[in-house]
């Protein structure tokens, strides 16, 4: 039961993946000349391709050492180009280790209209800089107890960064993480998109890929174009050693924005081809390695299957175990969180229909964008079919009131009909043929009525407005119409009777 239960929630996970990854749009594309990554990070000459370093910085193979763990060292890396891109995202992997328990001063990532110094006086680069400075200051300069702290600040080339506030009065935003000494590399993934800024921050204690968390995300982040990355780092009288690992950029591009083009078929079997040729000669030239030094090859081997011990080997099977069991928390963690997602989008969808059906606004939390419900008629054929419905009860209420006259005037014909009969001789009775011809114009009324609702309640057009778009008449106007003839009618017939009478007089 519980495997099925768990088989089921897997199926709907891979589903909201495989149709989150088809939302998804955003279309990225590595760039080698804003990254560094080991191994072969410096050249033999100590240079860094793209790059360039200052101040106490050195650059080896493995890593570029910001600031050793050293009084007062400041030092600095900057890309030599400025970026040709929009939006970009840009993954930073360090180590920030010292032998205190509280280090100082910290590193910061830049990006900046111009590059900044190797050191300068805010974490070994320029004061008043153009752009964002994501800052991981270790040491607390306020005496809050909230460092090591994450924060990004942007300026426009105007303000001097507070050390004395930790930035505090400045930052855009910023989480509490403790970022040193960490058994793995910490890392700090920073994106850049359509005038978002997100930082997600990796905390080290796992070298799990997936272990990113959110920092902050801000939005309506405006930086300079073509701007230059950086980073630097500095020490005070604490100290510690600032080792940057990697620094790996892509530009982001939305999937209609030019630059996001498609390789063709053609390039992409030519590439794969010229792959495989590649991994064919790389097993070849393995191979006459292993022929050239059989005895190397052994004598690694065997020191290989020296190296584990049992204790290894069960310490090894079970950090495995743990990393499966974290892998699968993990999913099932954002599992969790999908579902309460789509529940939640489902809640509100829900309630945005109650509301509307209510005649009230819709309720929506700020910053949350506000999806349309789906309905199945339009809100066109909504105010259609109000309007139909407002004309067919005023319709019916004029009907009702006209009933109630001709009821009147009957009742006081027959009245005036019955007294004439009961005076007998003579004087002005009504002529029957009148009451017939008026008996006929209310069976004609009553019909027109009988016409004008079967046209209102119609089932075959009651989205197609009260009126046809050709000339027609409204019920109103008809029954106006219709009466005033009928008072016509009836006031002549009445006249002709008192004519005829006064005529009589004479004989
Ligand atoms: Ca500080
Ligand atoms: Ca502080």
């Amino acid at each position: 039961m519980v495997s099925f239960s768990i088989n089921l929630l897997l199926c709907s996970v891979l589903c909201i993946l495989v149709n989150t990854s088809i939302q998804q749009t955003v279309h990225r594309r590595f760039e080698y000349k804003y990254s560094f990554k080991p191994p072969y990070l410096a050249q033999k000459d100590g240079s860094v391709p793209f790059w360039e370093y200052g101040g106490n910085a050195i650059a080896s193979g493995e890593s570029v050492r910001l600031a050793p763990s050293l009084r007062s060292q400041k030092g600095a890396i900057w890309s030599k180009q400025p970026i040709n891109f929009d939006w970009w995202e840009v993954d930073v992997m360090f180590k920030i280790t010292g032998r205190g328990r509280i280090g100082a001063d910290g590193l910061a990532f830049w990006y900046t209209s111009q590059r900044g110094d190797y050191t300068g006086d805010v974490f070994g680069s320029s004061d008043r800089w153009n752009g964002l400075g994501l800052i991981f200051d270790s040491f607390d300069n306020d005496n809050k107890h909230n460092n090591p702290y994450i924060m990004a600040v942007i300026n426009d080339g105007t303000k001097n960064f507070d050390h004395k506030s930790d930035g505090s009065t400045q930052l855009l935003s910023g989480c509490l993480r403790d970022f040193r000494n960490k058994p793995f590399p910490t890392r700090a993934r920073i994106e850049y998109y359509l005038n978002t800024l997100t930082v997600y921050f990796h905390n080290g204690l796992t070298n799990n890929e997936a272990d990113y968390e959110l920092c902050f995300r801000a939005e309506n982040v405006m930086l300079p174009r073509g701007g230059f990355f950086g980073l630097s780092a500095a020490t005070g009288g604490l100290a510690d050693d600032h080792d940057v690992i990697h620094f790996l950029t892509s530009s982001l591009y939305s999937a209609q924005q030019p630059g996001s083009q498609q390789i063709s078929n053609d390039e992409q079997q030519k590439l794969s081809q010229e792959y495989q040729e590649y991994q064919k000669k790389l097993e070849q030239q393995k191979e006459e390695y292993r022929k050239e030094h059989p005895d190397e090859m052994r004598d690694k081997d065997e020191m290989d299957d020296w190296f584990e011990s049992d204790g290894q080997r069960e310490l090894r099977q079970i950090f495995q175990s743990l990393s499966h069991i974290q892998d699968v928390t993990r999913e099932l963690h954002k599992k969790v969180d999908e579902v309460i997602g789509k529940q939640m989008n489902s809640l509100s969808m829900l309630s945005a229909v109650y509301s509307q059906s209510q005649g009230q606004p819709i309720q929506t939390q700020p910053g949350q964008p506000i999806q349309a419900p789906q309905f199945p008629i339009t809100r066109h054929d909504w105010e259609v079919f109000t309007s139909n419905n407002q004309l067919l009860i005023q319709t019916i209420s004029e009907v009702k009131s006209f009933v109630i006259e001709a009821n009147r005037k009957s009742d006081a014909l027959l009245a005036g009909g019955a007294g004439a009969a009961a005076g007998a001789a003579g004087g002005a009775a009504i002529n029957p043929q009148f009451l017939n011809e008026l008996r006929d114009s209310v069976n004609q009324v009553k019909s027109n009525l009988a016409g004008v609702s079967q046209r209102l309640s119609s089932p075959a057009q009651p989205m197609q407005g009260g009126c046809p778009s050709v000339s027609c008449v409204s019920t109103g106007m008809l029954l106006l119409v219709l009466s005033g003839q009928l008072l016509v009618l009836f006031l002549y017939q009445l006249y002709k009777e008192r004519k005829e009478a006064q005529a009589k007089k004479f004989f």
